[in-house]
Order: structure tokens, then sequence, then C-alpha cells
């Protein structure tokens, strides 16, 4: 039986330039495997702890060497003999270690670098591709890509409150034709924003940042950049919004100040989005309203969750409790799904279970702060769910999630599927 021989967490870079955490597993038969853990900003605040040293001295106190020497010291002993195909054992043993229900103690950067890491090289071990490994031989199913084409809020220094506005190539038969039409399409958009005199310079996550007139501009733009591009809006590319209302939510309730538009209440952002339901092709509203707005939330899935997916993420920050919360309060009908809000791999699959269960889409998700590791394209492949949104189609952090898809689906050959969730308008 293979065994994992050493576990070593050390210190790296993220896209934003920020530290973050990368394990190297080695197990021994040889077989080596790394991963590294991404990052977000608009994060909710029921997510597990992401472990920053706070030493102002180094990284703006950003470092993340007590993460590190968690791994380091405290994990890794623990792990040294252990199957590395005992994931579940793992996680928990992880978990028991940690003691918290946060992961406050350990950081969940530590332990998911390991739950990764661990993960890959029981893969490697057994000569089976990470996707094939974690979902079995039926995981044929590529994910349609949401890509986020048009950054703002906290993702963004312009005047456009909500943070994605992402393309989504409905229309597409195989994962290389989406990620061409969105390609297409994003060039295309670069071209309409030149013509107006709109900067091209991109945002977190490689979306364009330009200063709009308004909210409305940004879903008008892209309408016309797919028509430019030759493609049908809402028939071929469709967008998808994730406004993260967290971060613009306040005593003073939904503060839409960076474009002008004022204060709204939940009823009236509902009405909002009800709107742009007829005036744009949506067919996915992640994250209109406040994490904390869980009867807001559920209105709005009675509104309008019978014409659009209504995906929770800061709401549900892939937490099985909260998911099971949602799903008795009909607060959405999808999940955003992030490894690190929770923390191991073991409960971001049962969060996926209770998805699967109740019958809701879930939607495997990159972090703003991104690294070139593509784990999350052969979860997204392993667990079937049809959907991933990993950013814009420019900038290496991004592209290396949409080019390891491209590699999965010629790997698959004839067995690939690209079965779109969402339906064309
Ligand atoms: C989101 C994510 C990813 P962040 O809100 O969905 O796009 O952003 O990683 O900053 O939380
Ligand atoms: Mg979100």
């Amino acid at each position: 039986m293979t065994r994992i021989e050493t576990i070593e967490a050390y210190e790296i870079l993220d896209s934003r330039g920020n530290p973050t955490v990368r394990v190297s597993v080695e197990l021994d038969d040889g077989t080596f495997a790394g991963a590294s853990v991404p990052s977000g900003a608009s994060t909710g605040t029921r997510e597990a702890v992401e472990l920053r040293d706070g030493d102002v001295t180094r990284y703006g106190g950003k470092g993340v060497l007590k993460a590190v020497a968690a791994v380091n010291e405290v994990i890794a002993p623990q792990l040294g003999g252990c199957d590395p195909s005992h994931q579940r054992e793992i996680d928990e043993l992880m978990l028991n270690l940690d003691g918290t229900p946060t992961k406050g103690k350990l950081g969940a950067n530590a332990i998911l670098g390991v739950s990764m890491a661990v993960a890959r090289a029981a893969a490697y071990s057994m000569r089976l591709p990470l996707y094939t490994y974690l979902g079995g031989l039926a995981s044929t199913r590529l994910p349609m890509p949401m890509m986020n084409v048009l950054n703002g809020g906290k993702h963004a220094d312009n005047n456009i409150d909500f943070q994605e506005f992402m393309i989504v190539p409905v229309g597409a038969p195989t994962f290389a034709e989406a990620l061409r039409y969105g390609a297409e399409t994003f060039h295309s958009l670069a071209k309409l924003l030149k013509a107006k005199g709109y900067s091209t310079a991109v945002g977190d996550e490689g979306g364009f940042a330009p200063h709009l007139e308004s909210n409305e501009e940004a879903c008008e733009l892209i309408v016309k950049a797919i028509e430019e591009a030759g493609f049908r809006p809402g028939r071929d590319v469709a967008i998808a919004l994730d406004p993260a209302a967290s971060s613009f939510f306040t005593k003073d309730g939904y503060v839409l100040s960076r474009s002008g538009m004022g204060n709204k209440s939940s009823d009236e952002l509902i009405d909002l989005f009800d709107r742009w339901l007829d005036l744009y092709p949506i067919v996915s509203l992640e994250d209109c309203l406040d994490e904390n707005d869980w009867s807001g939330f559920s209105s709005m899935t009675a509104e309008l969750g019978g014409r659009v997916q209504i995906v929770g993420d800061d709401i549900f920050v892939t937490n099985p409790d909260l998911i099971r919360r949602g799903v008795e309060e009909g607060a959405a009908n999808a999940v955003l799904i992030k490894l690190n809000q929770i923390g191991t791999v073991t409960e971001t699959i049962q969060a996926i279970d209770i998805c699967r269960s109740a019958g809701w889409r879930y939607v495997i998700s990159h972090r703003s702060g991104e690294t070139e590791d593509s784990f999350i394209a052969d979860f997204a492949v392993a667990m079937g769910g049809g959907q991933i949104k990993a950013g814009s189609v420019c900038r290496s952090e991004r592209i290396a999630k949409y080019n390891r898809l491209l590699e999965i689906e010629m790997e698959l050959g004839a067995s690939a599927v690209l079965q779109c969730a969402l339906k064309p308008l």
C-alpha cells in the first residue's frame, strides 16, 4: 500500500501579489504532487478562517508563515504514513487537529492546501487523471464556463457597483467552442470599449474595468459585443451577474454609490433585477442580496427563481449547514462552490451532495486571488454539475483552468459532453 512520506508547505504569491500557501506531498512510491490555495476579496463573513500572520513588517501583515508552520509542524507529522487515498479520514484528522468550527487554529488555507495536494498525489499514484480519481469513470461532463468580462465592485477601481458581469456561451456544442465564443466576445468588447474611449485595463479577474455611465451600460455593451462577435444574445451567449451585494450593503440598505443609483431596499433590488431579466439575456444571478438577507433571498427565489438561476455564494459559503438551511427556506436554487470557503475537499463534496439531493444546481468557482493551479477544472468535471466560474478569457491564472478543461475534453474524446444546465433563452 502507498503511504504519505513527506508533506511540506511554503509561501508563494497569488495573482494579486499577496502571499498564499502551496503544499507539496511525496509518497513512498516516488509520486510527487502539489496544490496552491486561492484567496478571495469579497469574502463571506462565515467563511472558514484564512490564517494571515498579521506581521506588518512582512507583506503588510498578509504573510502566511503561520499557516505554513501549521502544515509543517502540526499536520505533516500526523499524516506521515497515512494512505493518501483515504481522503475523508485525512480531512477528518485535520479537522480534529484544528478543533475549532472555523478552522481558525491551523487555518483553512493550511488545511485545504494539504487536502488538495493529498488528493492529487493519490490520483497520480494510481495513474488516474484527477477528475477520474475524484469523480469516477462517469466523469465525462465538461462544465459550461461563466467568464467574467467586466469587473466592478471590490475587484476594480471604477464606478461600477456590481462586481461581475459574465458571459455564458449557452449555445456552444463543446467546451472548446464555448471558450472560443467567450474569447471572441471578449475581444469584440475590447473593440467597443476602445471605440467609446473607455479603458481596456483589466480588473482582478481579467475582465475589463472601465468607468461607465451606469451599471446598465455594462449589460448593454456586453449584448452589443455578443452581436458584433457574430453570436445571438441569449441563444449562443448569455449573461450571468454576480453583484456581490454584501459589499455594498450597509445599515442604510443597498448603497449603489459608485454609479449614483442611490440607496435601495431588498424589494427594490429584486424589482431592478426583475426588470433586467426583461431587458437583457440573463441566465444566472448570484449574490444579488446581502449574505444575511435570508428572507430577501427567499422572496427573490420565489419571484424570479422560475426564470433564472439564483446562486448563493456569500450566504452559503459552501457550508453544508448553511446550504441545508437555504434548501429549507427556498433561499436560492443553486450554490457557488469554493473549496477554500469551507477548507477541505471532503466537506466541499458534502456541500455538493446536499445540492444534488435538493435538486439544486452548483457552480464550481475560482477566487479573485488565484494561482496557476487548475485543481477546480478537474474538480468541476469530477462533480459533474456542468458549470464553472473561472474568470475572464485573459490572464494566465484564469486561463490555466480553461486550458486544463481543453486538455480534459481532448483526453475524453468522443465521451466528452457539454450539456448546458442553463437553457438558452
Ligand atoms: C465571488 C468571488 C469569485 P472573491 O464573489 O464569487 O469571483 O470573488 O473571490 O473575491 O470572493
Ligand atoms: Mg460571488
